[in-house]
């Protein structure tokens, strides 16, 4: 079984992942990973504290001369950050000088209910590791399942559709079109008129003290029919994805396909009908299901789409209650950005290669690279004899 965690706070000395369930075999280095994390940084609309931060991972555990072990990975990312923080994040209390506890929650943030849950008085007990700092190491850990994945030929990729109202028109165009667009745009965003107007509206909510958020697509290239499974609610390869995508901060909406156009449409403009050619196999002509039917790939390109809300930390706060007081204040303004959607579609990325490497060792699974390359081919051979 795959699985992994992750530790650290935003502004602490250093954030973690221990992975588990890497078969052995796998070429791994720090470079491997370092190149998902400088992007996860990228995008218009950043703060300072991507001035300051320049993530690199060190490979703490688990990898000996360039291949995994099959034993647990263990990943650190240094927090540059924190030499100016050494004082408010102290480990041991401090009796010379006294912290400010920080009362004012953001709303749309987990401070205040975070606070409540924890019985916390000081909302940066709560921020600290709500903060989407932590997605950091969530990347790390893509980037491994990524490398995993290329083994067999799986991609992820993704690009930014929408921010604050924009579309970019994505219309008549191939995914991988897309992609190399959104790798170099500043915004992900593989639409120039578009990248233009949000740029503009970026610049907008930042002298308003205001932010957005806005919509990305990701697409799994590459993944064979038969990964998740219908037998049990959980096994579902679409119930995984939207989880993997929802639990990622400020993402209030994941669709799959055409997603909630579905619902607007009857059966026979939804559903793609099923062709075969000898030598093809099965195929579609259109891909509505987004590579998914009944929670199990179904050989064609993943589709996925996640909204993002906008970030909750206004530069002109919101109207708050005071935690101690109770008396009416306005939010925190903690050092924020104003608009992340193009980071946070590299971190959908990260955490659908996760899933997708997860659900490839359930079907798949052995201790080392050469065993589930044979169950590989041997399933492939599998899908040919069908
Ligand atoms: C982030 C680091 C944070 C924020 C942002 C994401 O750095 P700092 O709080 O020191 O400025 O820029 O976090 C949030 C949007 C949030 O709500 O906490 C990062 O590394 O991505």
């Amino acid at each position: 079984m795959l699985r992994f965690l992750t530790s650290g706070e935003s502004h602490g000395p250093c954030l973690t992942a221990v992975i588990d369930g890497m078969p052995a075999g796998l070429s791994l280095l720090p470079a491997d990973i370092d190149h998902d994390l400088a992007r996860r940084q990228l995008g218009y609309g950043r703060g300072k504290r991507m001035e300051i931060e320049q993530d690199e991972a060190e490979i703490t555990s688990g990898v000996r001369l360039g291949k995994t072990l099959g034993t647990p990975i263990t990943l650190a990312i240094k927090n540059r950050d924190w030499m100016n923080w050494q004082d408010k994040m102290s480990v041991e209390p401090l009796e010379e000088i006294a912290v400010k506890p920080l009362t004012n929650p953001r709303p749309g943030h987990a401070d205040l209910a975070g606070a409540l849950k924890y019985d916390l008085k000081d909302i940066r007990n709560v921020l600290e590791r709500a903060s989407a700092r932590e997605t950091t190491t969530r990347v790390a850990v893509g980037s491994v399942c990524r490398k995993f994945l290329a083994q067999f030929n799986i991609a992820v990729f993704s690009y930014v559709t929408e921010v604050g109202g924009i579309k970019a028109n994505i219309e008549r165009q191939s995914h991988q079109n897309l992609f190399k667009k959104a790798e170099r745009s500043i915004l992900r965003c593989p639409c120039p008129e578009a990248e233009k107007k949000i740029i503009q509206l970026i610049d907008k909510a930042r002298t308003g003290g205001d932010s957005l958020g806005g919509i990305f697509e990701i697409v799994v290239k590459g993944t064979p029919p038969g990964l998740g499974s219908y037998s049990q609610w959980d096994e579902r390869l679409d119930g995984r994805l939207s989880r993997a995508l929802m639990s990622i901060q400020a993402i209030k909406g994941v669709e799959i396909g055409i997603g909630f156009n579905a619902a607007r449409l009857p059966g026979s403009r939804v559903h793609d009908q099923i062709y075969y050619k000898k030598h093809a196999g099965f195929y579609r002509k259109t891909n509505h299901a987004g590579g998914i039917e009944g929670g199990v790939s179904n050989g064609e390109p993943i589709i996925l789409r996640a909204a993002m809300k906008p970030i909750a930390t206004l530069y002109s706060p919101l109207s708050s209650v005071d935690i101690v007081s109770k008396k009416t204040v306005k939010a925190t303004v903690e050092r924020s950005d104003i608009c992340r959607v193009p980071s946070a579609a590299v971190i959908g990325e990260a955490m659908v290669c996760n899933e997708i490497a997860a659900a490839f060792l359930e079907k798949f699974g052995g201790d080392s690279m050469k065993e589930i390359s044979r169950n590989y081919n041997g399933y492939l051979k599998q899908l040919k004899a069908f």
